[in-house]
């Protein structure tokens, strides 16, 4: 197999969800990582290789593929065993709208989590100078958005409990899809698992995951995708300690507030 570089992030969940791909496939890659509270992301020769300044991107046969839904499904394209795409169209057609779903809003609501609870706290930390460059270089005006109301109101951003609320929903439908099947879409574990995989972590870190514990279905499905080895060579190997320190400091608040917001249904 030609050579995979793989530019990307320890805490990216977009990253994570392509590293356990890689896993999964037991594909060999070099690893590029990127510090975004840096700005490697907005470094020229980075925006040369990614205009929207974000991770991942995959180099393969001197080729590029950015977008972390595009770069799984191509790794199932060149290593096509074992397949995570789904046994038959109906399969491939689910799987693809849980992947659909972290695209359009999904994975952005994940961030304006993450902002709210956890990595404003990063933000705030830095030159003041420094973070006025990052948010002025950043292409992304929604991403720009997200962080100003994140440093500005911490939790009581006006789009900190819509952000959970959509995530609420995301759970109550993975409960009805795993009482169809084994995994999200069928009987066999496909890029639809790997994708959420991240998120489920991050959704526990931050301490919102009161709304997976209350689903005994979306729990026992999500014990077991961490059990997999994938899971630990792709996702927890790679997480930052500073990171896990920062989300053991917030997460009881944040855990406190998500009640507060969802009231008792969680
Ligand atoms: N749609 C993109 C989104 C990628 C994305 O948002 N990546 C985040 C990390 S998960 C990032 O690079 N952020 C840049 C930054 O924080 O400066 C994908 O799926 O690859």
């Amino acid at each position: 197999m030609t050579e995979l570089t793989l530019y990307h992030n320890d805490m990216s969940v977009c990253s994570a969800k392509v590293r356990m791909t890689l896993a999964e496939k037991a594909l060999e890659w070099e690893s590029v990582h990127l510090d975004l509270r840096a700005g490697d992301a907005q470094a020229p020769e980075y925006v040369a290789l990614n205009p929207n300044q974000v991770v991942p991107t995959l180099l393969h046969g001197g080729r590029l593929v950015p977008e972390s839904t595009v770069i799984c499904e191509y790794l199932d394209d060149v290593r096509p065993d074992p397949p995570l795409r789904g046994a038959d169209p109906h399969a491939r057609a689910q799987m693809r709208l849980w992947t659909k779903r972290l695209d359009e809003g999904a994975h952005a609501a994940a961030g304006m989590l993450s902002l709210c609870v956890a990595f404003r706290e990063q933000h705030l930390d830095r030159d003041p100078d420094a973070l006025r460059r990052y948010l002025a270089a950043m292409v992304d005006a929604a991403r720009r958005e997200r962080i100003a109301q994140a440093l500005e109101f911490a939790m009581d951003a006006p789009g900190f409990a819509p952000a959970l609320a959509r995530w609420q929903a995301i759970v109550a439908d993975m409960d009805a899809a795993l009482a169809r099947g084994r995994w999200l879409a069928g009987e066999a574990c496909t890029l639809a698992d790997i994708a959420y995989a991240p998120y489920l972590a991050r959704l526990e870190h931050l301490g919102l995951d009161d709304m997976v514990r209350a689903r005994p279905r979306v729990a026992e499905w999500w014990l077991r995708l961490a059990a997999r080895p994938a899971f630990q060579e792709g996702v927890t190997r790679w997480f930052n300690p500073a990171y896990l320190a920062l989300f053991e400091r917030q997460r009881e608040r944040a855990r406190a507030h998500a009640r507060r917001v969802l009231g008792g249904d969680r």
